[in-house]
């Protein structure tokens, strides 16, 4: 069920539950700023799902009310998790789905890393 993104952050959405390692993960990464863990449903031969410490809903709660050392922290994150992957230069895909038209599921920010074979064109 895609969320209502209007709500306040929910302590109890799955991926606060795996911040706090209350529910296992597949952990691929973790510094101050964020963690990365494999996706439970991969979409590519490589689906990683990287998500900031903080409390933020969405790319649009991260991105308005996230600290700049955060949003720095988290973007470099990112790209570190992909590069520790071996990534540089194959290359891979970012993706957010902001909000329910996007189809976000989980009221916590996060970013998919897709790769692992060519990816094609971007979904209409
Ligand atoms: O994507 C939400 C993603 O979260 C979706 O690809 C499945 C993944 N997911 C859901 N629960 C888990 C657990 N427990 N571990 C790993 N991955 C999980 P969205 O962009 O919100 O549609």
């Amino acid at each position: 069920m895609p969320i209502d993104a209007t709500k306040p952050y929910d302590d109890q959405n799955i991926f606060a539950k795996i911040l706090r390692d209350e529910i296992p993960s597949s952990r691929v990464y973790e510094d101050e700023w964020a963690i990365a863990f494999h996706d439970i449903n991969a979409q590519a031969p490589i689906h990683i799902l990287v998500i900031p410490r903080g409390r933020y809903v969405s790319w649009d709660d991260f991105s308005a009310h996230g600290s700049a050392e955060e949003i720095a922290g988290f973007i470099r994150a990112v790209g570190t998790v992909a590069r520790d992957a071996g990534l540089v230069p194959r290359g891979y895909r970012l993706l957010a789905n902001t909000g329910r038209q996007a189809g976000q599921e989980v009221p916590h920010l996060h970013v998919h890393l897709f790769a692992g074979q060519p990816l094609g064109p971007m979904l209409a």
